[in-house]
């Protein structure tokens, strides 16, 4: 296998990942998005030594403020590139912006050398950083959307509730309340890329890093290129599994509430959050 590398670590790192979400069949064409938000003093320093004649693009207004996002870089995959691309051509498919003006504009940095604008998704993304941001102290800094082909499939086989997908999930392999036991949120659905559905995601990623836009994909939060691969894959299995027996006429068994119990005991120490959905209703 060639190794890829890149002048600007971040891009070396999400380049692979994002490449590989399109082999993995969750992001076809341009379908998805990705967002980085880099550690500041990190991505000045690598863009002054590599790019020192950089000139920032001018200021855009940003649909809803994020105060609390003001002065961060993130790397972003543009509107209308392709997943499949990234490691052929990362400096199109990838672009650096800074958030400015207090949270309200942004203006771009680095890359999207075709003239790409960041993801059509890109407002909400900034939502859900500010959200993610605050409730995991920073820990997490990475959004990925994908088209899981299982997941998405579920929304038209069983009912759009919180609750109910991910009970299901559980169910039905042990890893999943271990990984994750914030679970899946479920967002109606609503026009893509309107400021009604960033709303609605808003209000479900206080709970989970876990967001579901039924009919349409996943929407997650998490720390790394490994943690945010590991968590999607974990969920789109276990919602394969889930569909098969659907598919199949339903479960004669799942695996019974006392055995997830003792999963959230023994793996405490793992998870992100106490698991809400393992009381009885
Ligand atoms: O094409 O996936 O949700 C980008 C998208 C919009
Ligand atoms: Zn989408």
């Amino acid at each position: 296998m060639t190794v890829f590398s890149h002048p600007i670590s971040f891009v070396k790192e999400a380049a692979p990942l994002v490449r590989l979400c399109w082999e993995m069949g969750w992001n076809e064409a341009n379908g998805g998005n990705f967002s980085w938000r880099l550690p500041t003093s990190e991505i000045e320093g690598i863009l002054a030594r590599h790019y020192p004649d950089l000139i920032p693009g001018p200021a855009n207004p940003i649909p809803i403020d994020e105060p609390g996002l003001d002065s961060e870089y993130f790397l972003v995959t543009g509107s209308g590139q392709f997943f499949r691309h990234a490691i052929d051509h990362p400096n199109q498919v990838f672009g650096i912006v800074q958030i400015v003006a207090g949270g309200t504009a942004w203006r771009q940095v680095w890359g999207f050398s075709s003239g790409a604008r960041p993801t059509s998704e890109f407002a909400m993304h900034l939502v859900a950083h500010a959200v993610r941001k605050r409730v995991s102290n920073g820990r997490e800094r990475m959004i990925l959307h994908s088209h899981l082909p299982e997941f998405i499939a579920l929304s038209f086989l069983a009912p759009l509730d919180s609750r109910a997908l991910t009970r299901a999930l559980w169910e039905k392999m042990p890893e999943c309340i271990v990984i994750f036991p914030d679970g899946v949120r479920v967002v109606p659905p609503l026009l893509p890329g309107t400021v009604e559905i960033a709303e609605a995601s808003a209000a479900e990623l206080e709970r989970s890093r876990i967001i579901s836009w039924s009919h349409h994909g996943i929407f997650v939060s998490e720390e790394s290129p490994d943690r945010i691969f590991a968590l999607v894959e974990t969920i789109e299995k276990a919602a394969s599994i889930h569909r098969r027996i659907l598919g199949a006429g339903g479960a004669k068994q799942v695996i019974p509430t006392e055995i997830l119990k003792q999963l959230s005991e023994k793996f405490a120490a793992l998870m992100v959050a106490r698991p809400e959905f393992l009381d009885e209703e």
